[in-house]
């Protein structure tokens, strides 16, 4: 078996640089090169490894990934002048040029193919290069996020055509996502790509609906892209262990490459100003052990990100020191991964789950939706709850206009339907299984979003209200069936079968609102079997949270668990108890029980003599049959 290090380096990669002011690209500075090989010789590991010669990726080589365009437009910038190249690194998100870029691309791509020749030829068993630009930002056509040739990208390529492989392995640490090595790869199952990265629900750059962990690759490809998106900055080092454990590790053993390739970004390492991670350098040394125990130890570690000059060195420093075998450090810290690290680790294992044996049996998360006001209380929700952005405007517009033509005219009453239409549209695609939507206007958000459900398809809706509301008519009778629960008797509108008020106050001590839930609600709302629930719950309502939480949490068993609650009130115990109650991740507080009144009785046993024929669940004794 072949042993020995490889370690690629070429001072040559520290001339391109920016020459002008820029406060997105300044952090990609070649200091980040050499200070990263000044502390390898530091440590002495320079010498301890085989120094293998960088060498310019051919034409051909870099046309296994790129469009011919885009090597031509590379190849044009060696000659510009400083004015030229800005305004062509001006039609690129996050690139600059600099005379010497192309030469250095076309080195950091050939010192990646060297490190390829080195393992697969059994010179070594595995290497690392130290490389700039970096590569896994660019796309078949263009550049990205520093990025001009996707230097690991073409490495896979390479090694399949040269040595037939048929199964690699890109593991992509680097605190963003590598959509471009993503795109090039989405739908070939023959490479494996693995990336975690800074996402917070998308607000991070690059901001890609398709960087999520719902994005698995496409077509043949379907299984062989895994996105573990992190919502959170501050992770540290057991959500990346935690993340090898429970998503990469069990997946790359049962893929079983040929060799792993590492995209070896070192911004997801702590002091790095764009990752805001907090993963110490040790962490490192732990990750590369584990990657060397697959493909008999053929391991590519090629250079990505990293900003921090003294985290970014000591990583690279302990990567190279385990791929020369030196025991692993022993990691420090407290050892539990943080919640929201759980949760993507959750929701990326349920969505492989169709593809991979080793996590067939998990079982899939319940996802809820919010779009709640102010940004400031989104953390009082439950951490599985995703704050989704409102619907746009026009496209609102647009669809009203189908159903409601005068509410169009509202501007203010259409900015509440965004929220709530952003929330139903995620149920409806079956995105999330259930969501709340503030609205100021519930009860057209409610007549809208019933509207909407049933155009969309849905033979029942189940709605009740909670509160003073005024009931907005509906002309898709049957399809809709409605339960009013308030304190004020509704006179009007109860001739109709698909209308029923109930007059309930709840009492002063404990929740005698089970009975009421027990001996009413629920055997109608199983009677109808409706496919979709929406709670809303207006003004003055005549329950308290704990009757809510109840009536949240038990409607929860109907219609698949697809519940749109609208609230127009904005008290935060309230979403809370709600919130809490959709994601089922624990029993809500109902409240102790209190018996109710005969009066109460009386009432639900009038409404039941009366509906029962209607509602047949609601029959629990012989001598009211007629
Ligand atoms: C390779 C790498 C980051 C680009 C960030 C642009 N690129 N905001 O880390
Ligand atoms: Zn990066």
């Amino acid at each position: 078996m072949a042993s020995g290090t490889a370690l690629i380096y070429d001072e040559e990669m520290t001339s391109h640089k920016l020459l002008w002011n820029d406060p997105i690209c300044d952090i990609e500075v070649p200091e980040r090169l050499s200070f990263s090989y000044e502390q390898l010789k530091c440590y002495h590991l320079v010498e301890r490894c085989v120094c293998v010669p960088a060498r310019e990726g051919s034409e051909e080589e870099i046309l296994l990934v790129h469009s011919s365009e885009h090597l031509e437009v590379a190849k044009s910038t060696q000659t510009m002048n400083e004015e030229e190249l800005k305004r062509v690194s001006g039609n690129y998100d996050a690139f600059f040029f600099h005379p010497s870029t192309y030469r250095c691309a076309r080195i950091a791509v050939g010192a990646g193919l060297q490190l390829v020749d080195s393992v697969m030829s059994g010179k070594v068993c595995n290497g690392m290069a130290l490389v700039r630009p970096p590569g896994h930002h660019s796309q078949r056509n263009a550049a990205n996020g520093f990025c001009l040739f996707n230097n690991v990208a073409i490495a896979a390529e390479y090694a399949k055509r040269k040595y037939g492989l048929q199964r690699i392995l890109i593991v992509d640490w680097d605190v963003h996502h590598g959509q471009g090595t993503q795109y090039i790869f989405e739908e070939d199952p023959s490479v494996l790509y693995f990336s975690w990265h800074r996402y917070e629900h998308q607000e991070f750059w690059p901001s890609l609906k398709e960087s999520d962990y719902d994005a698995v690759g496409l077509g043949r490809g379907k299984g062989s892209n895994i996105n573990l998106p992190w919502n959170k900055v501050g992770m540290g080092n057991s959500d990346y262990l935690a993340a090898f454990f429970h998503v990469l590790l069990p997946v790359a053993f049962e893929f079983d490459p040929e060799l792993v390739l590492v995209s070896s970004g070192y911004d997801s390492g702590i002091g790095d100003p764009e990752g805001q991670m907090n993963a110490t350098p040790d962490v490192f040394a732990h990750l590369t052990h584990f990657l060397m125990q697959l493909a008999n130890g053929k391991l590519c570690v090629i250079l990505e990100g990293g900003y921090h000059l003294k985290s970014l060195s000591e990583s690279v420093c302990m990567t190279v020191k385990t791929l020369l075998g030196d025991p692993v450090p022993q990691i420090t810290g407290e050892m539990a991964p943080c919640l929201s690290a759980i949760e993507s680790i959750q929701n990326v294992r349920a969505a492989h789950k169709p593809y991979w044996k080793c996590l067939m049996y998990e079982v899939p998360p319940i996802k809820t939706a919010a779009t709640i006001e102010s940004e400031a209380s989104a953390h009082l929700l439950p951490l599985s709850v995703r704050v989704v952005k409102e619907m746009d405007m026009n496209e609102v517009k647009a669809l009203v206009s189908a159903f409601y033509a005068d509410l169009v005219k509202e501007d203010e009453t259409l900015l509440s339907l965004g929220s709530m239409l952003a929330v139903l549209d995620k149920i409806l695609t079956k995105q999330v299984c259930n969501g709340i939507a503030e609205s100021p206007t519930a009860s057209v958000s409610v007549a809208v979003a019933l509207r909407h459900s049933v155009r969309f398809g849905f033979q029942r809706v189940l709605c009740i209200f909670v509160g003073d509301m005024e009931i907005i008519p509906n002309t898709e009778d049957g399809r809709i069936l409605m339960i009013h629960i308030c304190e004020k008797q509704q006179s009007e509108k109860t001739n109709s079968k698909h209308y029923i008020s109930l007059n309930w106050k709840e009492g002063a001590e404990g929740n005698d609102f089970f009975s009421a839930v027990f001996g009413f609600i629920l055997p109608v709302a199983y009677s109808y079997q409706a496919n979709l629930t929406v709670i809303a719950v207006g003004p003055n309502r005549s329950l308290g949270i704990n009757g809510i939480s109840l009536l949240f949490g038990l409607l929860r068993g109907l219609a698949e668990s697809r519940i749109l609650a609208v609230i127009e009130n904005t008290e935060m115990n309230l979403m809370q108890s709600v919130a809490k109650a959709l994601v089922g991740d624990s029993t809500p507080d109902f409240g102790v029980y209190a018996p109710p009144t005969q009066e109460k009785v009386r009432k639900i046993k009038i409404l039941r003599d009366q509906l029962q024929q209607e509602w047949k669940m609601l029959q629990c004794s012989g001598l009211q049959m007629k």
